[in-house]
């Protein structure tokens, strides 16, 4: 079962922009979520850990504490996060993405990634970032920031992609025009020949008109 909300047109004071999502399945522990404000776009993407649905809970009050205030800095919002009693005692990795127009600024922690795919070259916002502990846990939230020019393609995705695709096939895929196809194409890359999945699968595919 998929929660697949196709593309949409987004424009915000500092420019225009494109979005797909596709969160999979429906009932596990991913969530990801878009959110278009007056000064950008928000990308928040959460991969839960924890048994009894305690990573759930975690990646939800992520996901509705950065809508909640889709402003603050990125990594005071998830230092201040990092906190069980916040997270239902369970525990979340982090991507929290916000672009604005020219360029875009974030922080993460954990194994979930961002890339910037461009023509040319792919950019790995996350690569710096602490995979251990996760929020929750006494996390090490780290910042990241670029340049975005027209054209350019946000994927913020859970490891349920980035472990099982191969990375060119990734970035072949996220240039695709169609942002939506794009998005059920990621996820069809990683699915098994028995129909199932890895694990979940959460991507969030942007791009600067
Ligand atoms: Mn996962």
């Amino acid at each position: 079962m998929l929660w697949h909300k196709t593309e949409v047109e987004a424009e915000v004071a500092t420019g225009r922009f494109a979005h797909a999502l596709l969160v999979t399945p429906s009932t596990g522990q991913d969530r990801a979520a878009v959110a278009a404000h007056d000064h950008g776009l928000v990308v928040v993407l959460a991969d839960g850990a924890g048994g009894t649905g305690r990573g759930a809970t975690a990646a939800q009050a992520e996901v509705d504490t950065v809508l909640a205030a889709p402003f603050e800095d990125a990594t005071r919002l998830l230092t201040g996060l990092d906190d069980p009693k916040r997270l239902g005692l369970g525990e979340t990795t982090a991507i929290i993405a916000t672009l604005r127009g020219d360029h875009v600024v974030g922080a993460s922690v954990g194994d979930s990634g961002a890339w910037l795919v461009r023509a040319h070259e792919v950019v790995d916002l996350t690569e710096q970032q602490v995979h251990k502990p996760l929020l929750g846990a006494g996390a090490l939230p780290v910042a990241f920031a670029s340049p975005l020019a027209p054209g350019d393609t946000l994927l913020v995705a859970s490891d349920g992609l980035w472990k099982y695709a191969h990375p060119a096939d990734i970035a072949r895929i996220a240039r695709d025009a169609a942002l939506d196809e794009a998005a059920a194409a990621l996820v069809e890359l990683v699915r098994y020949p028995s129909s199932k999945l890895p694990d979940d699968v959460s991507v969030v595919l942007v791009r600067r008109s």
